[in-house]
């Protein structure tokens, strides 16, 4: 099985289609250099006081030699303005996950991810897996983002996907040749299922591999990314009424009723 590509003018429904069948999408041309560029600013002095992980430990998750800053709606006005409601995401979560989720999804990770020259593949895992009470494979719960910033290739750490893991039993472990390198130009996305397998590839080149991960989850569920901490209140006070639904802010049904009078 390959990874479906699609260009930016796609219909919708024919990406969340792909997306449902294979596991994960890539779609070309969805951001521009100009968005690229003020990202990279934005997120410029918290990336040079990230730490960059030296003595590698192949047992941890996140591999040596890269580095992440979470907290985007605090850290990037352009994520949060240009990608973190961006149409096609929302089309592709109201397909995967408004059918389990009826008053809608949230942020459920924002950040950005540098994979440097040495670094290792990463553990493949599954988004959804802090969700062990269902059994595999799992309703759908997350769907995932990868913006490139940097141009992905297989050299520079290009994500690593299963297509079709998606829908795989507990048992089903990937043979060598169904792991492949979503490789696309910078300004691309890469869509994936919470229940895709993946993780970050290794890196051989001399550069690093820049992208901006957004993972949506069912309203109902914990955010593994804690919003009511990551985003300070007088942030929040500056979100339209759709950004603060979309982090979680807002109450889901029932869940998350607050007293105005303290806040
Ligand atoms: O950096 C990547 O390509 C994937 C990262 C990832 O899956 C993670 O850190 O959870």
């Amino acid at each position: 099985m390959s990874i479906p590509q699609f260009s930016a003018d796609t219909p919708a429904t024919d990406i969340a289609g792909a997306l449902g069948e294979a596991g994960c999408v890539v779609v070309i041309d969805a951001m521009d250099s100009e968005l690229r560029k003020s990202i990279t600013s934005d997120l410029a002095p918290h990336m040079a006081n990230a730490r960059i992980i030296e003595d590698d430990d192949p047992e941890q998750f996140y591999p040596g030699r890269t580095r992440r800053v979470s907290a985007l709606v605090a850290r990037s006005p352009s994520v949060t303005d240009h990608l973190i409601a961006h149409p096609l995401c929302q089309q592709v979560c109201d397909t995967h996950l408004l059918p389990n989720s009826e008053y809608g999804y949230q942020l459920h990770v924002s950040a950005a991810l540098e994979v440097g020259p040495g670094a290792r593949e990463q553990i493949l895992h599954r988004e959804e897996n802090s969700f062990t009470f269902f059994p595999l494979p799992r309703p759908n719960i997350i769907v995932a983002s990868m913006w490139a910033v940097s141009d992905f290739r297989a050299d520079n750490g290009a994500t690593l996907v299963v297509p079709g893991s998606h829908k795989w039993p507990e048992d089903r472990k990937p043979k060598r040749n169904e792991i492949l390198n979503a490789e696309m130009p910078a300004g691309s996305v890469l869509f994936w299922m919470g229940g895709l397998l993946h993780g970050a590839g290794e890196n051989t080149s001399q550069d690093w591999r820049y992208g901006v991960i957004l993972t949506y989850s069912l309203g109902w569920v914990r955010q593994e990314e804690n919003q009511y901490l990551n985003v300070p209140r007088e942030r929040i006070a500056e979100l339209s009424p759709e950004l603060r639904r979309i982090i979680g802010i807002d109450m889901y049904g029932a869940l998350g009723f607050y007293d105005p009078s303290v806040v």
